[in-house]
């Protein structure tokens, strides 16, 4: 897989290099490219900002940058995805959808955001996706990519070090994980429940499954109501 990032922020995607997905880059599974929208730019300031039509706090970002970044990455089989406070949500199964493409494109706004016509013009022409990380507003798309190539770069097929338990993770089966626990069996007169010492895999198994249903029921009825 491919992954190019537009940002006016480079640096930002730096700790990339020593994430999970950097394993996956020098395994040679993600090529992942970071590029400056200040490059795209013609003016002395660089100017990548300017006031909004119709007024308001802010500033938006001007289309011409990003129409000329997006020209130099985007080709037919590109899927460009937006960060938004506005977009859909982020989900476990959007990252599994995502992890097949061949290219992915993040447009990582700042300030306000980006000219919508930026948006609309590249739909016409590719896949695009205005993406959510989750109800709170962030300063910038850079933090949304950053976890979002994290939650997609572990899904990309082949990917060593995937543990077999990658299909019964949190989310998968629409309950939260059981809680886990290693050596001493003891910890500051705490115990680890007797029954995952008892060796019988059939009654940890349900054990763990009781305790999914009950955690996912007292902190997430939510992902109940839809079962
Ligand atoms: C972003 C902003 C609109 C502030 C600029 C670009 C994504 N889940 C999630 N939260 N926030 C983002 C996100 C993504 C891209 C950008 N901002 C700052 C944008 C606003 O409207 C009121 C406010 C935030």
């Amino acid at each position: 897989m491919r992954i190019d990032i537009l940002t006016i922020f480079p640096e930002f995607f730096s700790v990339l290099d020593i994430s999970l997905v950097g394993k996956a880059r020098q395994s040679g599974l993600i090529e992942l490219s970071v590029h400056d929208l200040r490059d795209f730019t013609h003016d002395r300031h660089r100017t990548v900002d300017d006031t909004p039509y119709g007024g308001g706090a802010g500033m938006v970002m001007k289309p011409e940058p990003w129409g000329e970044a997006l020209d130099a990455v985007v080709d037919v089989e590109t899927t460009v995805i937006f960060p938004s406070p506005a977009g859909e949500r982020f989900t476990q199964a959007m990252a599994r959808e995502l992890a097949l493409a061949p290219h992915l494109v993040f447009g990582c706004g700042r300030y306000e955001g980006i000219d919508q016509r930026v948006i609309d013009h590249t739909r016409g022409r590719v896949t695009v996706r205005e993406v959510s990380l989750g109800d709170y507003v962030l300063n910038g798309g850079e933090v949304a990519a950053m976890a979002m190539i994290e939650a997609i770069g572990r899904l990309v097929p082949g990917m060593v070090g995937n543990p077999e338990s990658l299909t019964e993770e949190s989310h998968e089966d629409g309950l939260l994980e059981y809680p886990s626990y290693t050596k001493p069996s003891v910890w500051r007169d705490h115990e680890v429940p007797p029954v995952l010492l008892s060796g019988n895999h059939g009654k940890i198994a349900a054990w763990r499954h009781d305790q999914q249903v009950e955690r996912t029921r007292r902190v997430r009825p939510d992902l109940l109501e839809s079962k």
